[in-house]
């Protein structure tokens, strides 16, 4: 019998009986007997370790002596528990799930997946930063990446994209540049996931390509509250071909289900410090509380006719078609239901590859793709050390399992039986199994054309507008997100110390919107330069508004969390029927107290807290409740932990429900009521609250910080 891997599997009385050793050190063994027999451990060899606290010495006080194998393989084999990470997007969690699919799109494609009206194809998705290394944090202004393999009865499908729609640069020539500039600079080594210095911006500002996808880096896109309430996009257009050889193009979008939510930069600035792990805490919590994290696939499908008439390329990768112009048809869903077991056998070891596509998807002529489809393999035979990666679990096409003629390689673990490694063969009439051969019919074919042209290199001038969509983009956003926006470009140039790229940018940004530099020049106190020449005049395109995120968030306590501050003396009554509002809303309550252990209540119980006052700071929620006695709330209110929870709360426009006795706290904290701050107290006051939990207060914006 296998023996169980999970420790929850294993029933309390299985702990192996202890023994102290000559020093009094801990040798928990196995030669126990009934429920406290456990296996024996071993080398990788399989041979029987007696002692796994001491290693051979000549005496107990050493020399160590070399034919130890035992401590020899140990070590060994931790000096080689690292792999590289991954050059970008270096930091990620991910999870397994299903996608789902609405309709048949049988008409559009003849991938499996697409055909059959409710069939489930697993998935594994990893979300990641770009910039910071494996060891960096999962709150800083970043792009996110969004890679989903589909585990299809075809063999794996990669779509690999971001959380934003377009990208930095139109060539894979300028990747590496692109790269190294926003990573710590050479020198020094910092900073670590920021784009707020003077490498990257020096070069996006000698790009003017990069213009647009700079304007949603600077939006709150990329502060987003939680990987569940973020978009995800292809990016690249790509082709859909059906039975029939008739091909779409495709952009393929991911909706999140509990709508679009980010942070505020000061929030997120302090999340940081509170929970460097936020995000992949946050995907692993709501898992592990059967809360699924969901996301609708949507397509916006279209031919050539439709592409000519658009102002812009399609295969330009910082071009992106607007909702308003060409609606997205929901047509699945994924749903993410299991956290991986392994952290490094699953997450880290995952290989998405672009060119992994079944019979059905193609590509297109985008050039960043196509340079794409070539780089992924290579990154993956560095990273996981030879050509067999594709036999590592995590990567193995589960769904139908590959058959073909490769061979031996790094790390072969499958022993294939008989002769035939080559084809054509005969073996078949000697008896003998003859392997597989290639299939016309089920096979991936590639759609045949138009190309056209002669080998030069050369940007089409199609590509040449590196500004309408930029200006569109800003324009279409809500006024609140075009302050964030502002305030993003001041906080990032003021980090830039050489005077002349923050001159260039400026320069480059009046090619945007007139008003909107000037908001930005006149909060770094620079003088406006003259514009750059764009390569062809700007258009004014008509905005998009389904690009903002205040609009596009939903109104719902589901998947947010709210913190319920306690201390002794606090009402039971307010505190159970907040509690109870909130869940019943589809929040976690989160109550914290000044102690772990809890608080004494005004009816005498105790009530435990799930976190301590000084390692819960609000920022971690999305709405607090003051359940308070007076005489506590005065006492608080000379304690920084609490006056900062509220203050934080107040500052980054979220919900604060009190009980009167709270006032000297709120006081303290500066606050000043309006919609967002609600009395508790009874039954519907607590509905009242948890109603007005579900939304941030933007209003309140211009009284917290000065707008630029
Ligand atoms: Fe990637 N990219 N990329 N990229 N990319 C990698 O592959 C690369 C690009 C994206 O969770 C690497 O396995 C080149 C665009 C995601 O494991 C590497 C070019 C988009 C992930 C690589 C691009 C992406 C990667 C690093 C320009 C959005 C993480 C480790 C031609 C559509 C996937 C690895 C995961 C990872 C190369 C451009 C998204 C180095 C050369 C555009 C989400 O191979």
């Amino acid at each position: 019998m296998p023996r169980k891997s999970r420790r929850s599997d294993r029933s309390p009385s299985a702990a192996p009986s202890s023994v102290p050793g000559n020093a009094g050190e801990t040798h928990q063994v196995a030669d126990g007997r009934g429920a406290n027999a456990m296996e024996a451990l071993t080398t990788n060899q399989g041979i029987p370790v007696a002692d796994n606290q001491n290693h051979l010495k000549a005496g107990p006080r050493g020399p160590a002596l070399l034919e130890d194998f035992v401590l020899r393989e140990k070590i060994f084999h931790f000096d080689h528990e690292r792999i590289p990470e991954r050059v970008v997007h270096a930091r990620g969690t991910a999870a397994h799930g299903y996608f789902e699919l609405y309709e048949s799109l049988s008409k559009f494609t003849r991938a499996d997946l697409f055909q059959r009206k409710g069939e489930r194809t697993p998935v594994f998705a990893r979300f990641s930063t770009v910039a910071g290394g494996a060891g960096s944090v999962d709150t800083p202004r970043d792009v996110r990446g969004f890679a989903v393999k589909f585990y299809t009865n075809e063999g794996n499908w990669d779509l690999v994209g971001n959380n934003i729609p377009v990208f930095f640069i139109q060539d894979p020539m300028k990747f590496p540049d692109l790269v190294h500039a926003v990573k710590m600079e050479a020198d020094r080594g910092f900073p670590q996931s920021s784009t707020a210095h003077d490498t990257f911006w020096d070069f996006i500002s000698l790009m003017p390509e990069s213009t647009h996808m700079i304007m949603w880096a600077m939006s709150d896109r990329t502060l987003p509250r939680s990987l569940r309430t973020m978009e995800g996009f292809g990016i690249h257009t790509f082709r859909m071909v059906n039975a029939k050889g008739e091909a779409m193009f495709v952009k393929f979008h991911w909706k999140p289900k509990l709508g679009l939510q980010s942070t505020v930069w000061d929030e997120s600035v302090k999340i940081t410090g509170a929970d460097q792990d936020y995000h992949r805490r946050d995907l692993f919590e709501c898992i592990q509380r059967g809360d699924y994290p969901e996301w609708e696939l949507g397509l916006q499908l279209f031919d050539q006719k439709f592409a000519d008439r658009l102002p812009y390329d399609i295969l330009d990768p910082t071009k992106f078609i607007p909702e308003e112009v060409l609606p997205v048809r929901i047509v699945g869903r994924m749903v993410l239901d299991r956290y991986p077991d392994n952290f490094f056998a699953e997450t880290e070891q995952v290989a998405y590859c672009p060119a992994n596509v079944p019979p059905g998807i193609e590509f297109s002529d985008d050039p960043l793709l196509q340079g794409r489809l070539f780089s992924y393999l290579d990154t993956q035979l560095k990273r996981l050390g030879g050509p067999n990666f594709h036999q590592i679990p995590i990567n193995q096409p589960k769904q139908r399992p590959f058959t073909n003629f490769q061979r031996d390689g790094h790390m072969q673990v499958k022993a294939f039986t008989g002769r035939a490694n080559y084809e054509p063969n005969s073996l078949a009439s000697a008896g003998e199994d003859p392997g597989p051969r290639e299939s016309p019919q089920q096979g991936f074919t590639t759609f045949p054309g138009p190309t056209e042209g002669v080998k030069q290199r050369i940007r089409p001038e199609s590509f040449a507008d590196h500004y309408s969509q930029a200006r569109m983009f800003f324009r279409s956003l809500h006024e609140v997100e075009q302050n964030h926006a502002v305030s993003a470009f001041i906080f990032e140039l003021s980090k830039v110390q050489l005077a002349h790229v923050r001159t260039r940018m400026l320069a480059n940004l009046r090619n945007v919107d007139e008003a909107m530099v000037k908001r930005i020049a006149d909060g770094l106190a620079m003088a406006l330069p003259k514009a750059s020449i764009a390569a062809v005049p700007t258009q004014n395109f008509k905005p998009s508004p389904a690009v903002r995120i205040v609009g596009n968030m939903k109104e719902t306590l589901e998947g947010r969390a709210v913190g319920i501050l306690i201390d002794d003396g606090s009402d039971a009554k307010t505190l159970a029927s907040v509690k109870a509002a909130v869940e019943s809303a589809g929040a976690t309550a989160k109550i914290i107290a000044p102690k772990i252990g809890g608080a004494k209540m005004n009816d005498g119980s105790m009530q435990p807290a799930d976190a301590q006052l000084a390692g819960c700071p609000s920022v971690v929620v999305d709405a607090i409740a003051l359940v308070l006695s007076a005489e506590t709330a005065e006492r608080l209110a000379s304690e920084a932990a609490a006056v900062q929870f509220v203050m934080d709360a107040f500052g980054h426009l979220k919900a604060i429900g009190h009980t009167e006795g709270a006032q000297a706290l709120l006081d303290k904290a500066g606050v000043v009521a309006d919609k967002g701050v609600v009395l508790l107290g009874g039954k519907s006051a607590s509905m009242e609250f948890s109603g007005a939990a579900a939304r941030r207060y933007f209003d309140r914006e211009p009284t917290v910080r000065i707008v630029p």
